[in-house]
């Protein structure tokens, strides 16, 4: 048992491409991925967030009737088996249709910035919304990977992003926030908002985190200019990252390896009782 005590959410990052940086191509098949989603459940998932497209840096857009294909059966077994599922999604349709057969959070990399009408689908349901801090597709994201004080500037961001969904009729009870690692952001942008998460949470909504394998914590230990650890040896680094938002209290974290994140939660609820 995780503990009653346990706070943070672990996400499960259910991806149904075949080149995720993380761990693409390796639940591809459908059938694979809902055994991937199963297996993360067992291990003590909280959420399952279903993707079909791939946002690592430089990734092309992949059509909507392929994200749909990927999508949508993963998502309806899942669901059927009594899992919460987020769908990982830039697009109104796919978020609809994945809302349609049980998924019961949105989760926009966008923050509702690349579908015009995704506001409207999730004011509409009424389910919480991930609204993750972007500042364009993945082709060109590292390009505005520009700040003064990263900080300051993704709070901004994020409340002006806030502003506009609740413009548009989004309840300001359904936003979740995220900042966005590795999404328009250099290394010390992403160690400089895990250091000051607590600025993210200032903004007065959930906050989640996904820093799970990201080239951040590739980079740790290794020479300037040698090759990154590859992103399956980076799980050790994302669990410590995990204990960080423990500490935090924040909301949720969205991960690929599920039980070494919930062991370092188990580390914080025992912490915090001591
Ligand atoms: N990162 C990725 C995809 N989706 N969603 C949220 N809310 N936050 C993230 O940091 C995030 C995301 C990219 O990682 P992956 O390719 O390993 O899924």
């Amino acid at each position: 048992q995780r503990g009653v005590s346990m706070s943070t959410l672990v996400m499960g990052v259910v991806n149904v491409t075949p080149d995720s940086f993380s761990d693409g191509g390796l639940w591809f098949a459908p059938d694979a991925a809902i055994a991937h989603g199963v297996d993360l459940l067992e291990q003590g998932a909280d959420i399952l967030d279903v993707g079909g497209e791939s946002t690592r840096p430089g990734a092309e857009r992949v059509s909507e009737e392929e994200e749909l294909r990927r999508v949508i059966p993963v998502i309806r077994e899942l669901s059927l088996s009594g899992a919460r599922v987020s769908v990982d999604t830039m697009r109104a349709s796919v978020a609809a249709q994945a809302l349609d057969v049980g998924a019961s959070i949105v989760n926009d990399v966008s923050g509702g910035v690349a579908d015009p009408d995704m506001a409207r689908v999730v004011a509409d349901a009424g389910v919480p919304f991930v609204v993750m801090h972007w500042r364009g597709h993945s082709h060109t994201m590292q390009d505005r990977a520009l700040y003064g004080d990263v900080v300051a500037e993704v709070c901004r961001e994020l409340t002006a992003r806030i502003t506009d969904l609740c413009a548009r009729g989004v309840g300001r009870h359904q936003l979740i926030v995220d900042p966005g690692f590795g999404f328009a952001k250099l290394p010390e942008h992403n160690w400089s908002l895990l250091a000051h998460l607590e600025a993210i949470q200032s903004l007065g909504q959930p906050v989640l985190i996904g820093t799970s394998r990201k080239a951040f914590l590739g980079r740790l230990g290794v020479p300037e200019g040698a090759q990154a650890r590859p992103a399956a040896e980076r799980d050790t680094a994302t669990a410590a990252t995990t204990v960080v938002a423990g500490l935090a209290r924040v909301w949720g974290v969205r991960v690929h390896d599920v039980s070494s994140s919930i062991d370092a939660l188990r580390v914080v609820t025992a912490l915090e009782g001591a």
